[in-house]
Formats: C-alpha cells, structure tokens, sequence
C-alpha cells in the first residue's frame, strides 16, 4: 500500500487482539494472544468485546459513557521543542489515566496528554513512560501502530461521527496523518473504514524528546514526550466557540520487554478497534 494509497479494511477480517494491523500479515501477533481468541471464540460471547454484531449493540448501550473533558483556552509563548516546560502547560487540561482499550485494567506504564486552544489551534503535549521505547518507523504515513505510537482521533462535526481525523506521532518525530470515514451501522458500530493517507495536515507541527535510546533493548529508558500544535485550518473547520463540544480520543501503543504488546485509550471503546467514533470521549472548549 502506497503512502498516499486509500486504505481499506472490513471489521469481519479483523484479528481479535489488533485493532488497526487489519491490512498486514506481517504483523506478528503473540501466540498466546491467538490461542486466547480461539478459545474466546470457541467458548461464545464469554466477552461483548469479541461477541457477535448483535451482542456488541446491546453490550454498548449498557456502556459506560465516553470520558468527557473541558479544554481551556490559554495565551502564551509556546516554542514546538517536545519539552512541555512552558507555563501555558500547566494551565492545560490533563487527561490521565489512559487504560487498557478493553478496559480489563490499567497499562504497565503511565500515559497522560495536556490539551488546550487558542485562536488559531489545538495544542497537545503528550507524555508517556517507557522503559523500553521501540521505533525505527521515520516516514511520514508509516504504519507506526506496528511500533510505539501516540494517536489522536478527532471529528469538529460530533453531528457525523462518521468522519474524522486520525494523527499520530512516534518516537522518532514520524507523524501520521489521514481522513477516516467509517461506516456506521444502526447502533453507531464501525462496519469497516477507509482512511484518506493522502492527507495531510500541512500546518501541523510537532516536536518529540527521548530520555532515553530508541530501539535499544539493553537499557532503561525514562519516557517520551511530543509536543503538538494542530490549526484548526488542518482539522478544517472554524476555531471553536466557547461552550462547543468536539468528538475525540486518544490512543496509545506500547510495546517493549517486561509486558505484553498494549493498546492504551483515555476513553476505551470497549470493542476490538480504535475505530469506534460513538466511544470517542467528549472536548468541551471552555
Ligand atoms: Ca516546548
Ligand atoms: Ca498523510
Ligand atoms: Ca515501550
């Protein structure tokens, strides 16, 4: 699949454990996890997560509801540098914990992302504790979820959760940046997605600190940390009105020694995907 290919994949193809490696073989997924699907499989809907299209609607309706979150409007001198040293940080919404998408527990290691706006964007400053940070993925558009990646999914039109956009950045500096649409069924559930890679969000800008090596396995890293400014020209709509909510969520992909491969979200969908916009969490700008 070339980097401005469309991308396509249909829910019934996908593997129980990963959410977004639909369209690679590649990807190696742990045995166990695998014997744990089948036998999951094998023993019914022992899990709504994994279960049947009908048991998912009516599992989402006893859903908890999406996280919601108020997003301050700040001034300030901000340099784009991955070191979130600024004191427009510490006005910042904090969103933390981030847990496991399936919501069976919380993630081996801490995640948190400060959110806020001012006219002209939104600023995210994302820190994630890694022992272990894993990448080598550099090119825009690469297939980051494969490695350690920082997600944004985010929609300005709540009215249509059926479009909306999905950012990432890596450890690396690498940036991801495509336009979903997501086909929704009756009850709000993806019937399957394309994705838009010859996005892109040209205003974006964003920097990334390491303490610590990247794709070095015999040592300890500490953590990394991406400091992000997304124009609202980007996410192609109006800078919001005080008061209007926005749909969006965050996600995060973990691997390293000492624990399993995770998928991370502050707002778990509770399903096997990210791709599920009616769990995205809820942006009220202040
Ligand atoms: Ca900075
Ligand atoms: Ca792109
Ligand atoms: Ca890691």
């Amino acid at each position: 699949m070339g980097v401005s290919g469309l991308l396509e994949f249909r829910k019934e193809n996908r593997p129980c454990f990963t959410s977004q490696n639909e369209n690679n073989p590649a990807m190696k997924t742990p045995r166990w996890t695998s014997l744990l699907c089948s036998l999951l499989v094998a023993l019914g809907s022992l899990s709504s997560a994994i279960s049947a299209d009908g048991d998912a609607a009516k599992s989402v309706k006893n859903f908890p509801p999406p996280k919601r979150a108020t997003i301050p409007k700040v001034k300030g001198e901000l340099r784009i540098d991955g070191k979130l040293d600024e004191a427009v940080w510490k006005e910042a919404a904090v969103l933390k914990p981030f847990s496991l998408n399936d919501g069976k527990g919380p993630g081996a290691e801490a995640t948190e992302v400060r959110i806020w706006y001012d006219d002209q964007a939104l600023y995210l400053g994302w820190t994630c504790v890694d022992a272990d940070i894993e990448a080598t993925f550099t090119q825009r558009d690469s297939k980051f979820w494969e490695e350690e990646v920082a997600e944004f999914f985010i929609t300005p039109t709540p009215e249509n959760l059926s479009r909306y956009f999905e950012l990432q950045w890596n450890p690396l500096g690498g940036v991801f940046d495509a336009i979903i649409n997501n086909e929704l069924d009756s009850n709000g559930l993806s019937k399957g997605i394309k994705g838009d890679w010859s996005f892109t969000a040209a205003g974006m800008k964003s920097s990334v600190l390491v303490i610590g090596t990247v794709a070095n396995p015999n040592d300890r890293d500490e953590q990394w940390t991406a400091e992000v400014k997304i124009p609202f020209s980007d996410l192609q709509h109006a800078a919001p009105k005080p008061g209007e909510v926005w749909r969006g969520n965050f996600f995060r992909f973990n691997r390293g020694k000492g624990h399993p491969a995770e998928q991370l979200s502050w707002s778990p969908t509770l399903l096997p995907s990210f791709h599920e916009p009616s769990r995205f969490g809820y942006l009220e700008f202040k």
